[in-house]
């Protein structure tokens, strides 16, 4: 069970941070990479065909601007895809969201809200959960404390 954490640049690194952190919290190995779909195509490529072979299960990618990280990820391989729309500065986001979650009928990315790393993350624990009762139970563990939080939450 292992999940890889691709960014287009290292400028995501603060946005996709939540994505390991909450893996971290669930106990799943991750993977953390910078390639960029235009600027290292072909690095790219080798790593997201080899990704089923070395034990990966879901990738989740998050890129800005014209955001077509996710999608090439996507052509490459049949493993799920969680995109990322990462805030960028001229569009605030628009770009990198609509750039993902319009992706062509046949290749399909799961896409998150811009900035969405955190649940990019809990998506990919609800997936490794299906047949998995110990994961089911954090989850479920997970969302009890979430809950209780805002009941005690006082204003
Ligand atoms: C995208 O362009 C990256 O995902 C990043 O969000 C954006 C800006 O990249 P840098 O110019 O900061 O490397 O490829």
């Amino acid at each position: 069970m292992k999940v890889a954490i691709i960014m287009g640049s290292a400028s995501d690194k603060d946005v996709m941070a939540p994505a390991w952190e909450t893996l971290e919290e669930f106990g799943i190995p991750f993977e953390k990479k910078v390639l960029s779909a235009h600027r290292n195509p072909g690095p790219l490529a080798d790593y997201v065909r080899a990704a089923r072979d070395n034990g990966f299960d879901i990738i989740i990618a998050g890129a800005g601007g014209a955001a077509h990280l996710p999608g090439v990820i996507a052509a490459y391989t049949t493993l799920p895809v969680i995109g990322v729309p990462v805030k960028s500065k001229a569009l605030n986001g628009l770009d990198s969201l609509l750039s993902i979650v319009q992706m062509p009928s046949g290749i399909p990315v799961a896409t998150m809200a811009i900035d969405g790393a955190k649940n990019a993350a809990l998506m990919a624990v609800t997936i490794l959960a299906l047949g998995n009762p110990t994961l089911t139970e954090r989850i479920e563990e997970f969302r009890r404390k979430q809950s209780e939080k805002i009941l005690n939450t006082t204003i």
